[in-house]
């Protein structure tokens, strides 16, 4: 691997929910087994102390499969699909419970394994990590094949590694190999191992970018990155078709976030329609209470208190734009903070439609339990 330039390796658990049940069921490897029902999905331990499991054919109702293993995934058995289509495609299957509480313990078990060898390490999820492996150029193949071990000695599972120069490439090629996959690219090899490979493989184009890149005939990054720029800015909008442009010659420039203090909390939703201001008034300020009910909630429970208020919205052709005000007194109030938040949004251009509403608050600072701002003074006075 080069010595210059950057080294990221992204990390994703083998089939995680799936293979965590089987560390509990080992009979069922080598099986089709679904992960996604409710508890009375579990399986019946008999007298004997066999096991009795339920079956897909026999399943009734609107789940869905969370995850599946390889062999179920061959009979095209996947995530997100409804447990009754699953029951058809492969009705011997079996069918096990969701049990978060065993995926978080797993979940902590494999990044404290890696963080004993390298520990910058950026969470993505309950089974993804990024790894920075800036520090181990010289030996980053022998490092990423030691994570896989402390992984495995800590777990029991399996994880596939991509090791790329940055976060897009490495998380691309982590689902190359799986399973049990080591996956390593320089940018070199971008234009023979990346761009043959379909758009939807790059994180941030959704069933929906890629639908309509397909209308453009575009599939492949190859296609992506032959487009012209004037066709992809007509379709997509100026700052999305430049981001488009950019991941389809490899280019990402994100760093690793190790974790840190919170210095804001956010929550953002995308609407299932378009949304105007002035139309469809009534139902974005309800979404806008809710989004600002939910930051005030992630406030107290983080115990902080933040002091500017922004808001962000997306418009139809994915611009974006921001506005924030910062308010005299720290506040974790819903209601202070939707006032401030709807402040900001009298200062947006609201002649078009949006797409996404998100609302933000910074400057956060530890809750003084003592100091009572004096919007909570009146309120409670008045209740
Ligand atoms: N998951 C979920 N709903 C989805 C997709 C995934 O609840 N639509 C859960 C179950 C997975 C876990 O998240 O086990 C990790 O997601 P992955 O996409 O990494 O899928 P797997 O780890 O199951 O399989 P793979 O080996 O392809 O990574
Ligand atoms: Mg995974």
């Amino acid at each position: 691997m080069s010595s210059h330039g950057s080294l990221i390796a992204h990390l994703d658990m083998d089939a995680f929910y799936a293979s965590v049940e089987l560390l509990r069921y080992p009979e069922l490897r080598g099986q089709p087994v679904v992960i996604g029902g409710g508890s009375d999905a579990a399986p019946i331990v008999q007298p004997d102390g066999t096991r009795v499991y339920k079956r897909l054919r026999d399943y009734v109702g609107r789940g869905v499969v969370t995850t599946s293993t390889y062999e179920a995934r061959a009979l095209g058995v996947f995530s997100a699909m409804g447990i009754m289509k699953a029951a058809r495609l492969a009705p011997d299957a079996v069918l096990l419970p969701t049990d978060f509480t065993a995926y978080r313990h797993y979940s902590g078990l494999f990044k404290s394994a890696v963080a004993t060898i390298a520990p910058e390490i950026e969470n993505r999820g309950i089974d993804e990590i990024y790894i920075d492996l800036n520090a181990y150029k010289d030996d980053a193949q022998g490092i990423a094949r030691r994570i896989k071990q402390a992984v495995h000695e800590a777990t029991g599972l399996s994880c596939s590694i991509g090791l790329a120069p940055n976060k897009l490439l490495a998380k691309i090629c982590s689902d190359l190999e799986k399973p049990n996959g080591l996956t390593i690219l320089t940018a070199a090899e971008i234009p023979t191992r990346i761009w043959p490979l379909s758009v939807k493989k790059i994180n941030g184009i959704g069933p929906k970018a890629a639908a309509k890149l397909a209308t453009l005939n575009i599939h492949t990054i190859a296609e992506l990155a032959a487009c012209d720029a004037g066709v992809l800015q007509e379709n997509f909008g100026r700052s999305y078709s430049a981001w488009l442009m950019r991941v389809a010659q490899g280019i990402d420039e994100r760093q690793i976030v190790t974790y840190s203090e919170p210095k804001s909390v956010s929550r953002e939703t995308t609407f299932e329609r378009d949304l105007h201001a002035r139309q469809d008034r009534a139902e974005l300020s309800a979404l806008f209470t809710h989004l600002c009910e939910r930051v005030a909630g992630d406030l107290v429970r983080k115990n902080v208190v933040g002091r500017t208020v922004g808001i962000k919205l997306r418009y139809t052709d994915f611009s974006i734009v921001t506005r924030d005000s910062t308010l005299e007194w720290p506040t974790d109030d819903p209601i202070a903070i939707r006032q401030a938040a709807g402040e900001c949004l009298r200062r947006v251009p609201l002649d078009r439609r949006f797409r996404l509403l998100g609302v933000r608050i910074g400057s956060l600072s530890p809750k003084d339990a003592t100091a009572m701002r004096p919007a909570e003074q009146q309120r409670l006075f008045e209740s």
